[in-house]
């Protein structure tokens, strides 16, 4: 049984007051919280083997250099990697990212090539393929938004041509909350021999995701969504594309052999992790993945949609009020529920439902061109959920919501 209380009992932050309230945690799409697990995973490796991997012959190199590549092996089992070779060590989604974009990309796209991205991305799966389009000559398409907040595909076909080299997106929305249609896209980009990068910052964290099955050749996501620590995040790469890679940053660990003049590089996947790595936060990860396998990924997402279906019920009340984005199926939603008040500024509702203990997001997103020029909003209230939100949770949202909006209201006439 997924027991909310007991694995409450789990993170220590759960239990702190906000401005003598206790704290409502739901900005999870931004960072989660971590549990005890995580925490003492940080603490044994300092106390107990601190010492750099790959290196050493003394025990606490080996220890550590053990844990370090168990926790790469309990992530690419997490994913369905196949193999660990597939796992490379970076700092977050956003260095996964610009690190496909500074390797594959660079070597295999040429003037005229296309990538297509959507109109829901994240910054980071928008501003490296900009960078690559100006210096490139690379166009850059995108897939339309439709106004329930899900992907245009209906026109895959004006979209998608024989120089697209790349269709890259997320697989959930931090805004809408969308999951979207992996399988229609990847079919679709195979067909004119494009690859496929996937963005999991939000899917990989709340809902089973296997890479194999997905099809994608490049998936990458962030340690500290998902109950890791900040500073460690994971690029999947499929191994047959991994090899041809060139490094994307060099000095020590990713070498083999090293002259003055020349130097051939390190077994995969060490030739893409330059430099003393993260070691004391992957060791981290790996405890939050085996967090997240106790629970059951299928648990999770499906208490997530449970108090997702919840919110959106409790929001109709405030229908007048409020507009709401992003799908209302929820076998394609996340647990993520963007909101703009229409007599609010999103920053001032923050700020109120601060002073009540509870912690959303407002702003842009990090998604300028949805939030701004899809939505035609300079910013949305957002609230996110993660296995340990209730619903009491969301009724204390709502309340301080209509109290929010009554004082606003109040202050308008
Ligand atoms: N979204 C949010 O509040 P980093 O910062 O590299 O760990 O993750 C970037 C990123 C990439 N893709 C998606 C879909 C994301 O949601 C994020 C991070 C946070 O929505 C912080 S802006």
């Amino acid at each position: 049984m997924f027991d909310v209380a007991k694995i409450r009992q789990d993170f220590p932050i759960l239990s702190k007051t906000v401005y003598g309230k206790p704290l409502v945690y739901l900005d999870n799409a931004a960072t989660s919280q971590k549990p005890r697990q995580v925490i003492q995973a940080l603490v044994d490796y300092y106390e107990g083997y601190n010492s750099n991997v790959h290196r050493g012959v003394h025990a606490l190199s080996m220890e550590a250099t053990q844990r370090y590549e168990e926790a790469r092996q309990k992530i690419a089992d997490f994913i369905g990697a196949g193999s660990s070779e597939a796992v490379i060590f970076v700092r977050n989604t956003t260095e996964a990212i610009n690190l496909v974009a500074g390797t594959w990309a660079v070597a295999n796209l040429k003037t005229g090539d296309e990538i297509l991205t959507t109109e829901m991305e994240h910054h980071s799966n928008l501003v490296p393929w900009q960078k690559l389009a100006k210096e490139k000559g690379i166009v850059l398409r995108f897939v339309p938004v439709t106004d329930q907040g899900t992907l245009d595909i209906s026109n895959l076909d004006s979209l998608l041509n024989e120089r697209t080299r790349l269709v890259a997106f997320n697989h959930m929305s931090n805004v809408l909350g969308t999951i979207n249609p992996v399988d229609e896209l990847t079919r679709a980009a195979r067909a004119k021999g494009a690859l496929v990068l996937l963005d999991g910052a939000q899917s990989v964290p709340h809902m089973p995701v296997n890479v194999q099955e997905l099809d994608c050749d490049f998936m990458a996501f962030s340690g500290h969504k998902m109950m890791g620590p900040t500073g460690i995040g994971v690029l999947y790469v499929k191994p047959s594309i991994m090899d041809q890679m060139e490094p994307f940053l060099r000095g020590g660990e990713m070498v083999k052999q090293v002259w003055l003049e020349d130097a051939t590089w390190n077994d995969l996947p060490m030739k893409f992790e330059a430099g003393t790595p993260n070691i004391a936060d992957t060791i981290a990860l790996g405890a939050a993945v085996d967090y997240l396998q106790a629970l059951d990924m299928s648990q999770v997402r499906q208490h997530e949609t449970q108090i997702t279906a919840y919110a959106l019920e409790s929001f109709r009340e405030l229908k007048e009020d409020l507009e709401m984005y992003g799908p209302e199926d929820l076998n394609i939603r996340g647990g993520i529920v963007s909101f703009y008040a229409h007599d609010v500024h999103p920053h001032d509702l923050g700020t109120m439902l601060d002073r009540e203990g509870i912690a959303i997001r407002a702003g842009h997103h990090c998604a300028m061109p949805l939030v701004r020029d899809r939505l035609g909003k300079a910013a949305t209230a957002r609230a996110s959920f993660y296995v340990y939100n209730t619903e009491e949770e969301v009724d204390q949202l709502v309340e301080a919501l209509k109290q929010a909006l009554r004082f606003f209201k109040g202050r308008a006439t």
